[in-house]
């Protein structure tokens, strides 16, 4: 096992890496990370964090494993179903070699790496990459939330700071602004990319499964595509064990839940009219040059 064994004594800290903000659980393995050997038939979930990684995993795995191998579904959980490439963390194995080693065919293989880190064989392959991307303003609030329970992960300090540091690129895996701008101009010359929205998952995740079975050539029936979807709404992973995270000791779930609530708009639950209009403002200037858009509500 390749797994980083340093104890979880204290919160890590944020280094600089790579021109991004990182921690070390997600750049000890950096050579072999970038060495990764793609194949053609791969499939790249990449998203930034808690844009919505899980939620397309899990519909990925029912759509090509569900009735092939259903233990799979009860018996592993989905980040070990869906490896974390940059992944080296406490006690489970490393991401490079979860998917080196995994027995499916496509390989499903999820990152969080900013596109121009991405290793280079899954471009020179010509894999299929599915990008998630979520409003900032949920999304910064559900990666406080999660920093806060995710022992792995530097302390965030009050949402004030934390939301400042959103701002100023100083979160895990770099700004989200460039993380989802990257993605989208890529999509200009490199076409074999799905780039979709948490907002429209929440919407009609109906709609979405059917729009990922036609970018991935897949003629799911679809009473097998309502199943799928059935099966994948919040309150069934929130429940489910393989697919909640309540596995994982280096969560501290009496801090907060991994499913936390699954909606758009959570963000107005937690910015003050103040940080709101300067969060707008910031915002602005930080996607001017983009065609990019969201929706922060529904
Ligand atoms: S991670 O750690 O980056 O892999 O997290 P990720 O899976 O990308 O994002 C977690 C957020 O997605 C929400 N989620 C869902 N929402 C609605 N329906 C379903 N089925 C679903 N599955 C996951 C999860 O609750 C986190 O968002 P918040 O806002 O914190 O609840």
């Amino acid at each position: 096992m390749e797994g980083s064994d340093l104890p979880l004594t204290s919160r890590s800290e944020l280094i600089e890496f790579e021109g991004i903000s990182m921690v070390h659980f997600f750049t000890d393995n950096w050579e072999n990370i970038q060495n990764f050997q793609a194949r053609p038939d791969d499939i790249l979930i990449t998203t930034y964090p808690k844009a919505g990684t899980t939620w397309v995993s899990y519909i990925l795995d029912l759509l090509y494993f569900g009735n092939a191998a259903p233990e799979r579904q009860t018996s592993q959980p989905i980040y070990i179903r869906v490896p974390f490439l940059e992944a080296t963390l406490p006690d489970i194995p490393s991401g490079v070699e979860l998917a080196d080693k995994l027995p499916t065919t496509p390989r499903l293989i999820k990152t969080h790496l900013p596109v121009q880190l991405v290793p280079k064989s899954f471009w020179e392959q010509n894999c299929r990459v599915i990008y998630v991307a979520r409003n900032a303003k949920d999304n910064a609030v559900s990666f406080f939330h999660f920093d806060r329970m995710n022992l792995t992960a530097p302390d965030p300090q009050d949402w004030n700071t934390y939301l400042q540091r959103f701002k100023d690129g100083k979160t895990v895996f770099g700004p989200w602004y460039d993380h989802v701008c990257g993605y989208w101009e890529k999509k200009q010359t490199y076409s074999n990319i799905h780039y979709m929205f948490f907002e429209d998952m929440v919407e009609d995740t109906g709609r979405e499964v059917e729009r990922l079975c036609s970018f991935l050539g897949l003629s799911t029936p679809t009473e097998e595509r309502e199943r799928i979807t059935k099966g994948v709404h919040f309150d069934t992973m929130k429940l489910n064990k393989m697919t909640n995270y309540s596995t994982v000791p280096a969560m501290d779930f009496k801090v907060s839940p991994f499913m936390r609530k699954g909606k758009v708009g959570d963000w107005k639950n937690h910015f003050t009219v103040a940080q709101n209009e300067q969060f707008d403002e910031h915002y602005k200037q930080k996607m001017k040059n983009t065609t990019l858009q969201f929706r922060t509500e529904l």
